[in-house]
């Protein structure tokens, strides 16, 4: 009894000691090796906001308002002949989209005419298209030993410099080098505002003092982008009233300077703010007899029930919308395309 009683404790008394050593290897493996440095007591010092991803946005998800204007097309269900009714509808639709009066006018003698065979939608969708120029390439290429330049004109506030600034960023993702020129040298803060732009899309920037010649900052531009072998000048102009002849007389010479030497105009955009509608059609007749306007960049669609601009300024005008902006961002800017721009006004 006894002995049996020895063995049972001698037993329990080995099993604590085994149990003890166990405990403690198990402790000394997860205690952190004596030679390694302690922990920082703070691991998260500062929380940095995750950068927006700059994903191209789609036309239909930008120009919302003006969809909703021809909301009461896409609902119309009658084919064939138009009655009265049906034909104020389009009138109404087409003017306060800011088609305007002479291509509505046209639009409404066609549906007259010939009526809407299958449907008010699909038809009207194909009389705007009409009015929508075909050719809108957009040049990028100087020739040979030349550096191609891309001049921007238009009046105050249209979205000229933001427009280079996202265009500078486009270029420069599909991996070509770009040099700014700050052409507007009335403000200081014209630059500066450039120079933001340049550093968030990583272009070189060329600015001279206030008050400058326009044409010599954008030909110093130009000069060092050729010494660079940079694919690309994006030049800024100022933009005060368009109904000041000086400005217009001012950014033919502009035009004159770049376009000589090394330097080849391939694009003058002229940019035009969506919002102001059938203004931007009267600004745009004026600069083009000066500027020689090869491509329109129309601003602001994000913010404007008057997208039916588009088709007014193209049929009126004969210019092709080249880019639209939709939005402050730098990846608000997209390439126009008409089919697209007429479905997502009429599909529904
Ligand atoms: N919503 C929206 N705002 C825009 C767009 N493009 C430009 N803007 C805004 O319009 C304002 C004027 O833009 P700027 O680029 O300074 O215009 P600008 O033509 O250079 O003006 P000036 O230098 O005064 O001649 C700014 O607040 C821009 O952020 C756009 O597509 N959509
Ligand atoms: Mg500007």
């Amino acid at each position: 009894m006894i002995v049996a009683i020895a063995i049972v404790a001698a037993l329990l008394v080995v099993g604590i000691v085994a149990l003890v050593i166990a405990r403690r290897r198990r402790a000394r493996s997860l205690a952190p090796a004596s030679d390694q440095p302690p922990l920082p007591q703070v691991l998260v010092t500062e929380v940095v906001e995750r950068p927006t991803l700059d994903e191209a946005p789609s036309l239909g998800t930008r120009i919302g308002a003006t969809r909703g204007v021809f909301e009461r097309i896409r609902s119309m269900s009658a084919t064939g002949a138009l009655g009265v009714d049906e034909l104020a509808i389009v009138e109404e639709v087409l003017l306060r989209s800011d088609v305007g009066v002479a291509t509505t006018a046209s639009i409404l003698d066609g549906l007259r005419r010939d009526g809407a065979g299958d449907g008010v939608a699909p038809t009207l969708r194909r009389a705007l298209r009409a009015c929508l120029v075909d050719e809108r390439s957009v040049r990028d290429r100087a020739e040979p030993g030349r550096v191609a330049v891309w001049l921007f004109v238009g009046v105050n506030g249209v979205g000229k410099t933001t427009t280079i600034g996202k265009l500078a960023h486009r270029e420069i993702a599909a991996g070509r080098s770009v040099v700014l020129a700050a052409g507007d040298t009335f403000r200081a803060a014209a630059a500066e505002q450039l120079g933001q732009w340049a550093e968030r899309s990583g272009a070189e920037l060329v600015r001279v003092g206030e008050g400058a010649d326009p044409g010599a900052v954008i030909h110093d531009a130009i000069g060092r982008a050729a010494a660079r072998g940079a694919d690309l000048v994006l030049a800024d102009t100022a933009g005060r009233r368009s109904n000041s002849t000086n400005l217009l007389e001012e950014l033919a010479k502009v035009r004159r300077v770049a376009d000589r030497g090394p330097g080849q105009v391939v694009e003058t955009f002229m940019v035009l703010d969506a919002t102001t509608g059938q203004n931007a059609l009267s600004q745009a007749r004026e600069f083009l007899a000066a500027a020689a306007v090869s491509g329109i960049v129309l601003t602001k669609l994000d913010g404007t029930a008057r997208g039916g601009i588009v088709v007014a300024i193209e049929r009126e005008l004969g210019i092709p919308v080249k880019f639209v902006g939709v939005g402050e961002g730098v990846a608000d800017l997209i390439p126009f395309d008409p089919d697209e721009f007429v479905d997502s006004l009429i599909r529904a």
